[in-house]
């Protein structure tokens, strides 16, 4: 009998799927398809961790499950190459971000192929090849043409440890996502695309999203930030009539404006202070702003700190004069950047105006009984009501109120109603090397000239100095010189790279041409493979990733090059590995790495395990006993098929008479049928385990006289059901058990209806002689299991409590007899 090695079962499987291209897409248009899809991993110098072993191997058992059920599958791999690491690994190690880059994008490879996941290599893309490159500049392109890349001087947001700036959804807390370093605002000159054409589209189209966890569909809403109101004009008579439009959503509440407040980044600010009594003090003001991040200044527990301009505006209905401040709440690039104060019914307005001593005036009145006075007043009232002191609006809903108000400022060119997006454009600009060159020149003549397609790529120069202060970029002379592709003059190259988030953006329209060198895809393939049908990967990329995928998969939807408008139809976000208690992590020193497991107990193991442990969508709690009891049961199916091998590599007659023998067929098909489901319907691939770990215990008790065809039958669909999540060990048992075809290419098993039913029969139970209950149980059961059932029943326990069973007496199909004393 041999025994199980799965060094070398796997080895020599891999050696054999590589040189027969085993996983090539199995293109076939008769078939229905199925694109299964996991993130693309960031090459770092760390090889996988055992999140990255969880994201394959759930992907992996996807792909062949789908593939066995009749679909033509895509299951494609590749890397996300760009990024900081590399640069700063060249930095400190003097190499080349190029150089260090490959080689772990080449490990990391090594090892995915160790892990058994069917990925068409053909179709491999590493995001800083210059044939991929070439085509994210390509898309840039289509963006600038489409009016969505321009260019901006815009305070940003800055991080000095990683020498460059964010986008708004890089920054988490105040602080750097990379780094952890606290994030300031810089003044500069940059690109951004347009995501906020997008934001109505992006959020009204999370309802198709039936296949994803409502979770990040809700992070999605949030961040896009929808808020519906008005924008109410007032004016400044002693600034010639100036305009300061503001954005509220409670126009209902106009007629309670007290005060008015600008952001400090207000255009209007300075000629609102200019000769008054605190312009000193509120320059000094800004400058110290300057230093303070967005999120740091809207913080709810951040004091509200603000001074009177010295200026008033004129209220659009009442003709009021209004003092306007300035604060540190009020954000520049939300609304107008301005708001009007409503300390009656407004939180914020209110601890402003208490702390300021400004007037609060009441215009909603709750319908209750209790009507708050002004000197009761505690806290705003934010609720529903009825207008008061609000002239030809007195007496109104409130709710009625903010239509009647907003189309009244409206007719008379006062204001309008309005939608604000907390959304910010796409910040893309990163002053970096190690990144796709955004494909623009400037010339003195002719302005910002966009690269010709024709001269794609702008290729990353090698004569750069990685110092770690400047844009490596800037020191290239080769580069940044260059003639205007418009007037043939000399010219500058812009020297932002772009933002690695672009290179993701679209990586998997890439995969299903991947070798097409005259545009990014093939349009007609990709409305064959698109959307994504399961996209795997973790949570973090809840706004970010996934969002920018969205946008961009709009915009080619817009462009006429794809006739679909989401990416991922489905989505799976996979919980932590977690060991001791807290997730895997080289700080915490509790990492387990897949090679000391591939190397223990061989990838299966591993694979096994994870399937086994927990659902995808749950943290993995990973225990060394865990890891050996997946071991086991891996021996056990191995030495299961050693043990028949004589009956499974020969023919027999099916004879299904005995009870044993009607057990385990309905133990076969109810296995198929449970696997079936819990795989295809809920991805819980932990359940379809254990139950073909049933089955493989009814194998093992099945008798020795059983009918052989049966068995043979049940130890092959035992073999075949585990193929796509242990596909190495099925792989070598298929080949023993006689067959010449690989096993990935055989169909998945179907169940019969029939042969579910259980035959069932109703006994009586009693406890010295008399009735106590009856139980409707199996025929299969065994006296034993029956005697089992029977006494683990509660109405039993209740007559057997606290007395000594003497015998049980069972009469199969009748009744069982307790007797105590
Ligand atoms: C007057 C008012 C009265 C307001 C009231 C609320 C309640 P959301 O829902 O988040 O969109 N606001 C507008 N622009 C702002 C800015 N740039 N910085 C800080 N605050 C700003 O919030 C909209 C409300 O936030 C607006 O409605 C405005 O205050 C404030 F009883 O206007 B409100
Ligand atoms: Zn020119």
């Amino acid at each position: 009998e041999k025994i199980y090695n799965p060094a070398e079962v796997e080895q020599k499987w891999q050696k054999i799927w590589e040189e027969t291209n085993a996983f090539k897409t199995n293109e076939d248009d008769s078939k229905p398809k199925f694109y299964a899809l996991e993130q693309f991993p960031y090459p770092s110098g760390d090889g996988l961790h055992m999140g990255h072993v969880r994201v394959y191997t759930i992907g992996d058992v996807i792909a062949r499950f789908k593939k066995m059920k009749g679909y033509q599958v895509l299951h494609p791999m590749g890397a996300d190459a760009f990024g900081l690491p590399a640069e700063n690994a060249a930095i400190q190690r003097g190499i080349n971000p190029r150089e260090w880059t490959l080689k772990n994008m080449e490990r990391i490879r090594s090892e995915q192929k160790r892990l058994g996941v069917s990925y068409d290599w053909d179709r491999y893309v590493g995001t800083c090849l210059p044939d991929y490159y070439k085509f994210t500049q390509w898309l840039f392109l289509l963006f600038y043409e489409r009016g969505l890349a321009y260019k901006k001087e815009a305070a940003v947001n800055w991080c000095s440890s990683c020498n460059t700036v964010l986008a708004n959804e890089q920054v988490e807390d105040g602080k750097c996502w990379r780094c952890d370093n606290e994030v300031t605002k810089k003044e500069l000159s940059q690109w951004f695309l347009k995501i906020t054409d997008y934001a109505e589209r992006l959020l009204q189209d999370l309802d198709q999203l039936d296949g994803w966890p409502d979770k990040v569909k809700m992070m999605q809403k949030n961040w896009i930030g929808k808020s519906e109101g008005a924008e109410v004009v007032f004016t400044v008579p002693e600034l010639d009539n100036a305009k300061i439009p503001v954005f509220t959503t409670r126009p209902d509440t106009l007629f309670g404006v007290t005060y008015m407040v600008v952001a400090p980044e207000h255009p209007l600010v300075p000629n609102l202070i200019a000769g008054k009594e605190n312009e000193e003090k509120i320059k000094q003001f800004i400058e110290d702003l300057k230093k303070e991040s967005e999120i740091a200044r809207t913080a709810t527990d951040v004091e509200k700190v603000g001074y009177f301009t010295g200026s008033y505006a004129k209220h659009p209905l009442t003709g009021e004069n209004i003092p306007i401040w300035v604060a540190n709440y009020v954000l520049m690039d939300y609304g107008t950047g301005a708001v009007m104060g409503v300390p009656a019914h407004d939180e914020r307005d209110f601890l402003f105006a208490k702390k300021y001593d400004l007037p609060v005036k009441i215009v909603i009145q709750p319908k209750s009984e209790e009507k708050p006075t002004l000197d009761e007043m505690t806290t705003a009232y934010t609720g529903d009501g009825m207008l008061v002191n609000s002239d030809i609006f007195n007496g109104l809903e409130n709710r009625e109120a903010i239509k009647k108000i907003s189309e009244h400022l409206k007719e008379n060119g006062k204001g309008k109603p309005t939608v604000s997006y907390r959304l910010r454009d796409w910040l893309i600009s990163r002053q970096r090397y190690w990144g796709t060159p955004i494909p623009i020149v400037y010339c003195d003549d002719c302005g910002t000239v966009p690269v010709p397609l024709d001269q794609l790529p702008v290729v990353l120069p090698e004569d750069v100095v990685f110092d770690g202060k400047n844009n490596p970029l800037t020191t290239s002379e080769s580069f940044v010189h260059t003639t205007c592709p418009s007037c043939g003059k000399p010219a500058r190259r812009e020297t932002d790279t772009m933002d690695t988030f672009i290179d993701s953006s679209w990586y998997y329209f890439r995969y299903i041409s991947p070798h097409e060198d005259t545009k990014p895809f093939d349009s007609k393939e990709v409305n064959k493979w698109m959307p994504v049908d399961e996209y795997v990967g973790g949570i973090e990329h809840a706004v970010l990733h996934l969002l920018y995928s969205r946008f961009f998969t709009k915009v080619l939807y817009d462009a006429g090059l794809i006739s679909h408008q989401e990416p991922f139809k489905s989505l799976l976000t996979q919980g932590m590995v977690i060991k001791d208690g807290s997730k895997m992590s080289k700080s915490k020193g509790n990492v387990v790495s897949p090679n000391e497991i591939i190397e223990k107990y061989g990838a299966d193991t591993g694979r096994l395990f994870i399937l086994f442990a927990a659902p995808p969508d749950r943290d993995l709690d990973w225990t060394d006993t865990g890891v050996e009891g997946s071991h086991r049961f891996l021996n056990r199916v191995w030495r299961m098929v050693q043990q028949h091998l004589d009956t499974i590599t020969k023919t027999h007659e099916l004879k299904v008479e005995t009870e044993a023998e009607k057990e385990l067929r309905r133990m076969i098909h109810v296995t198929i049928k449970r696997a079936t489901e819990d795989i295809d319907e809920r991805n819980n691939f932990n359940t379809a385990i254990s139950a073909i770990m049933e089955l493989v215990n009814k194998i093992y008790s099945y008798p020795a006289d059983g009918n052989k065809a049966l068995l043979k039958e049940a130890i092959e669909k035992v073999v075949i059901l585990l193929a796509p999540m242990t596909p190495h060990i099925t792989e070598e048992l298929w080949q023993m058990m006689g067959h010449e075809d690989s096993i990935h290419n055989v169909s998945w098993p179907t169940y019969n209806e029939e042969y579910l039913v259980l035959d069932e029969v109703e006994i009586v139970i009693q406890v010295n002689g008399k009735i106590r209950g009856k139980i409707v149980i199996p025929t299969s059961l065994s006296k034993e299991e029956v005697e089992e059932k029977v006494l683990g029943l509660e109405k039993i326990s209740e007559w057997t409590q606290g007395k000594q069973i003497r015998k049980v007496i069972v009469v199969p199909g009748k009744l069982v007899n307790i007797v105590v004393v």
